[in-house]
């Protein structure tokens, strides 16, 4: 019995002594989960819902002409959007996406690129506007509490590399960005006395010899050479060849590329978590594609213009890729020992529609169609975010800012502004559904208002997108003309059958709530709609219950 008893002392010694170590492993990983993720954010320019070849952010639409191997490996990896949203061009998304709010936010109040005046010179009876459009500002307010400012509560060091829009150029003023590498890729330098300029391509100038003008990339201008073809492309051959770009001008997208690897490599092991946020240039025009990359697809028997584009975005994924493996490897010696890609959320995405073809989408950059607004967005956080996963829950540049401060723990409520104010957020946190937590978000609305014109592509209108159960409805109100137009883009994603030229009752029962909610979104905001040429006065707001005429 003494025997069976001290056996039984032993056992339970063996039990407490594993649930000790059990649990010192866990504080352990709990320790090691300390540190807040870091955020990698890769924001493209101008790239299209169906650019990339993967089919899980569109649909199945994937391209069949070009090819981007790493995204549609994140992809893989991660959850892609199918209805991830933007505005309708590269500055007011830029604008909501740091700032949290819609243009009318107060500060905000980009609604489009350049002016809400930008009219037609190419044809001559345009414009022959009725409105006169509301003034806006090129850049959202200093005094906000931006995107940079929310993660530096939690310690975050902020890079933005690349392109500043709805920010100022050169990236000047208190915006909460301790690494302003505000580049440009339209290089301007003189040559032989005489001033180049250039897209994309690094100019030999005369005075400082390589450059790209800017002071943070000008290191990475140097023409391709071996050394550089044999180890930092070498991962990315691509059936292209690379020995034709040896002695050619360095492009934009490498140095980007290049400048946030060695941004890593430095932050890696910093007891502070950083977001890395990458507003790459391409593919905006002019499309300027790598030699290598082009030839390929020329070969292939593409067109010019096509063969470009294409090379462009592969270029993109390629740096998308680069980036990727300074993750995997910071410190480069080859082991993944300091692999920090579980610690750090990997976002990409795109700022407005493709300017070429979106099809089946309707429209592209510049339009209030699904072609100017809807984009590719992936999100990968291995071990909290499912692998190969896909939502079609609607989301926009304006929830990025509370999505990010309920994955770092931030409380918005606790905010506020320098004056004292508590600042005011538009979107709506979309973590849960990261996380599996939830498929959808509460928020069901999503609004675009621009009082003004801009060439061809928009008029002063207000659009209001909303869920319906499984399918979403958009309702679009003109200005200048008091019509309505009405779209179900799930069943009709190429935006061709105007729900309002028939409606079913249950239909206008729909149409009358989103004339309802687009109202209360105008109130609300005290949204700017521009005067009446003819008489100075105010610009209406929709009617209340104006889609009954349609009935
Ligand atoms: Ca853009
Ligand atoms: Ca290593």
């Amino acid at each position: 019995m003494l025997n069976l008893n001290k056996i039984k002392v032993c056992v339970l010694l063996l039990i407490f002594s594993l649930a000790v170590s059990c649990s010192s492993n866990k504080t352990k990983k709990v320790e090691i989960k300390k540190k807040k993720p870091n955020i990698v954010f890769i924001f493209a320019d101008d790239l299209g819902w169906t650019d990339i070849s993967t089919g899980n952010t569109n649909g199945n639409n994937g391209s069949k002409i070009y090819e981007t191997p790493v995204i549609d490996k994140l992809a893989s990896q991660g959850m892609s959007f199918t209805n991830a949203y933007t505005n309708q061009n590269c500055a007011p998304s830029r604008a909501a996406l740091i700032s949290g709010q819609y243009a009318t936010g107060v500060d905000n109040q980009v609604y489009n690129v350049g002016s809400l005046k930008r009219q037609d010179k190419r044809t001559k009876g345009f414009p022959n506007v009725l409105i006169e459009p509301f003034k806006q500002k090129k850049v959202i307010a200093e005094d906000g509490i931006n995107m940079f400012d929310v993660l530096k509560t939690k310690g975050y060091q902020t890079a933005l590399v690349g392109k500043s829009h709805g920010t100022p150029h050169p990236l000047k003023g208190d915006y909460g960005i301790d690494l302003p590498a505000d580049i440009h890729h339209i290089i301007a330098a003189p040559i032989k006395g005489k001033r180049t300029k250039s897209f994309y391509l690094a100019l030999n100038s005369d005075k400082k010899g390589w450059t790209f003008n800017s002071e943070f990339v000008d290191k990475y201008a140097k023409p391709y050479d071996n050394e550089y073809l044999n180890t930092i492309l070498k991962p990315y051959k691509s059936r292209a060849d690379v020995s034709l770009l040896k002695g050619t001008p360095k492009h934009l997208t490498d140095a980007i590329g290049d400048f946030s690897v060695d941004y890593i490599k430095e932050k890696a092991n910093d007891e502070n978590p950083f977001f890395l946020y990458i507003p790459f240039h391409a593919v905006h025009s002019d499309v300027t594609g790598r030699k290598d990359l082009t030839e390929k697809y020329l070969n292939r028997g593409l067109k010019p213009r096509i063969a470009e584009y294409a090379s462009m975005i592969e270029l993109l994924d390629q740096n998308v890729g680069k980036i990727n493996n300074a993750l995997k490897d910071p410190n480069g010696d080859g082991n993944y020992e300091d692999n920090i890609t579980e610690n750090t959320i990997f976002i990409f995405y795109s700022d407005n529609g493709g300017l070429f073809k979106n099809r089946p989408l309707k429209g592209k950059k510049g339009n209030l169609t699904e072609g100017g607004l809807r984009v590719p967005l992936i999100f990968r956080y291995p071990n909290v975010i499912q692998e190969n996963s896909i939502t079609n829950q609607a989301v926009h540049c304006i929830d990025f800012l509370p999505t990010f401060a309920e994955l770092v723990g931030v409380d918005l409520a606790t905010l506020k502004k320098k004056d004292g104010s508590k600042p005011k957020y538009d979107g709506a946190s979309f973590a849960k559904v990261l996380t599996g937590e939830a498929k959808r978000i509460s928020r069901e609305n999503l609004f675009w208002h621009l009082p003004g014109y801009m060439d061809e592509r928009f008029s002063p209108s207000t659009l209001i997108q909303t869920r319906v159960g499984e399918e979403y409805f958009k309702l679009f109100y003109f200005y200048e003309t008091d019509v309505f137009e009405m779209y179900n883009i799930t069943k009709d994603i190429s935006e061709k059958r105007n729900i309002l030229n028939n409606p079913t009752s249950k239909e206008m029962e729909i149409a009358l709530q989103m004339n309802a909610d687009m109202l209360t979104y105008l109130k609300t905001n005290d949204a700017p709609t521009g005067t009446w040429v003819k008489n100075g006065k105010k610009v209406p707001y929709p009617k209340v219950e104006g889609v009954t005429k349609y009935q």
